[in-house]
């Protein structure tokens, strides 16, 4: 019997056991999955070891479901850590309230504005930030950004944080600190670009507070959380008795790195003490993020496509195939590692190794399909700076040459099966049509790479024959055939 007919009517709601709800300090903007599953411990256990009023408010920018699931269990939830020996359940209460943008964008903005507010965290995905993959800056043509240009009450992210922070300009409060915990390189800067043009679009002396005044600490984020499924609730309201609407998955492994760089007005309040949390806070991520994003991000993106064609549903599931078991720990070796400079102290071999593991967990079950999302929004940061990277360098990239072509055939809308897929992404019509209206392998990837919010011109024409003698061999071969001939 599904919870959603049977047991939820039968067993006790969830219900916060440590009392009252924490003061709030933090707003957080795309309370998901993955935000529950880090950030939200994080905050807890820096409050629980240093005390502090970082109660987060949660927004969802669109749907109203994380708020109604929510909502009558006061926003506590259930995390479930899936280890490979395991699982542990911990209830997480660090979330006071979730608000639902689109439906009240005026409470929104009021929490943001806020005195109390003194951090603004957000995990809205890459395309969530308005801006053109390829150069990193705001694209001023978004629907959105056109909409938020002209109305007081906003409906993107960067709208929300230029118009909250004209706010707290205009009753002298300082500005709150932007913690973006996107997988986007460079995160902090980028988001702050993205801050200071739609600002100066907006007003011109706006922006320059907002530059001097303002703090976008960049971070790295890690944690791998697949996405709850129906079962999930039901199999643990069966366990605990107790039913939870909206617990998280995720794996035991965090890692969370930040640059110690928060508006410097509220001194000794302007942050929880996420050190006393675990949380790494250095000078500069630029490192730390290049290892992340390159070594996990790249390769989970180049497995998802080509485990995805070959059949597999997940990424556990894809590397206990020996063929991509060897593939993915080639790519590491020969065309990831040697591309970027490690943060001090950090045993690249050893880290690949420990990705191996994570990766091959079983307790996490992590679509391929879901790691295949927004493709068009990853691929920069992931994989073409290390292609770039590699190019200078004069080093083969055979490998993660085949994962774009495998984003290519995958974008195409058809498994080399002839199975329609279900591409989730912001440019999928766009990436479609190019490659029905092409007639050959060769002439589709050279459309593809004709993509310039994705692809620059130099870097489209060098890899053009790889990409395309890697896509002629997965139409001709198969996957497996063409990934073990490389492996
Ligand atoms: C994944 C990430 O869905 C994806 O694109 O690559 O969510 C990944 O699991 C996390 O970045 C791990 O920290």
């Amino acid at each position: 019997m599904s919870t959603e007919a049977g047991l939820r009517a039968d067993i006790p709601r969830l219900a916060r056991v440590k009392g009252k709800a924490p003061a709030a300090g933090i707003v957080h903007l795309g309370l998901g999955a993955f935000f529950r599953a880090f950030g939200a411990i994080y905050i807890e256990d820096a409050m629980a070891a240093s005390g502090g009023d970082w109660g987060i408010i949660g927004v969802s920018l669109q749907s109203p479901r994380m708020h109604d699931q929510l909502a009558p269990q006061d926003f506590v939830y259930t995390a479930q850590e899936l280890g490979p020996e395991g699982e542990t359940l911990r209830q997480v209460e660090s979330v006071v309230d979730v608000l639902v943008a689109r439906e009240n964008p005026e409470a929104v903005l009021t929490s943001m504005a806020d005195p109390t507010t003194r951090i603004v965290t957000l995990t809205v995905t890459e395309k969530g930030y308005c801006h053109d993959p390829a150069t990193g800056r705001l694209n001023p043509d978004h629907p959105d950004i056109r909409h938020d240009l002209t109305h007081a009450l906003p409906v993107s992210a960067p709208g929300y944080l230029v118009r909250a922070l004209a706010r707290r300009k205009a009753t002298g409060l300082p500005p709150f600190t932007v913690l973006t915990c996107d997988n986007l390189p460079d995160n902090g800067r980028l988001v702050r670009g993205i801050v200071l043009d739609l600002a100066e679009r907006l007003d011109p002396e706006l922006a320059a507070w907002i530059a001097s005044e303002g703090r976008f600490p960049a971070t790295m984020v890690d944690r791998i959380v697949p996405a709850t499924k129906p079962e999930d609730v039901d199999a643990l309201a069966q366990k605990t008795g107790r039913y939870d609407a909206a617990p998280v998955l995720h794996e035991p492994f965090r890692q969370w790195v930040v640059e110690d760089d928060f508006v410097p007005a509220y001194g000794e309040d302007a942050r929880p003490d996420l050190a006393a949390a675990g949380v790494e806070l250095v000078g500069n991520v630029t490192a730390y993020e290049h290892m992340k994003l390159r070594m996990l991000n790249g390769t989970h993106s180049s497995l998802a496509y080509l485990g995805y064609l070959a059949g597999h549903e997940t990424i556990a599931e894809t590397v206990a195939d020996p063929a991509f078991a060897r593939f993915v720990k080639s790519l590491w070796r020969k065309e990831i590692i040697p591309s970027f400079q490690a943060p001090p102290g950090v045993d690249l071999e050893a880290y690949a190794d420990a990705l191996f593991e994570r990766y091959a967990n079983p307790g996490i079950r992590h679509r391929t399909w879901q790691i295949a999302m927004d493709g068009s929004q990853k691929l920069p940061q992931r994989i073409l700076g290390t292609l770039r990277d590699n190019l200078a360098a004069d080093r083969p990239s055979p490998g993660l040459c085949l994962a774009v072509a495998a984003w290519m055939v995958y974008v195409g809308g058809t498994g080399l099966d002839g199975a329609p897929i279900d591409v989730r992404d912001p440019m999928a019509d766009r990436l479609k049509s190019l490659s029905d209206n092409a007639k050959d392998p060769a002439a589709k990837v050279t459309a593809l790479l004709e993509v310039r919010d994705i692809f620059d011109p130099s870097l489209a024409t060098a890899i053009r024959p790889s990409v395309s003698s890697a896509y002629t061999n997965l139409v001709n071969g198969g996957v497996r055939k063409t990934v073990e001939a490389l492996a």
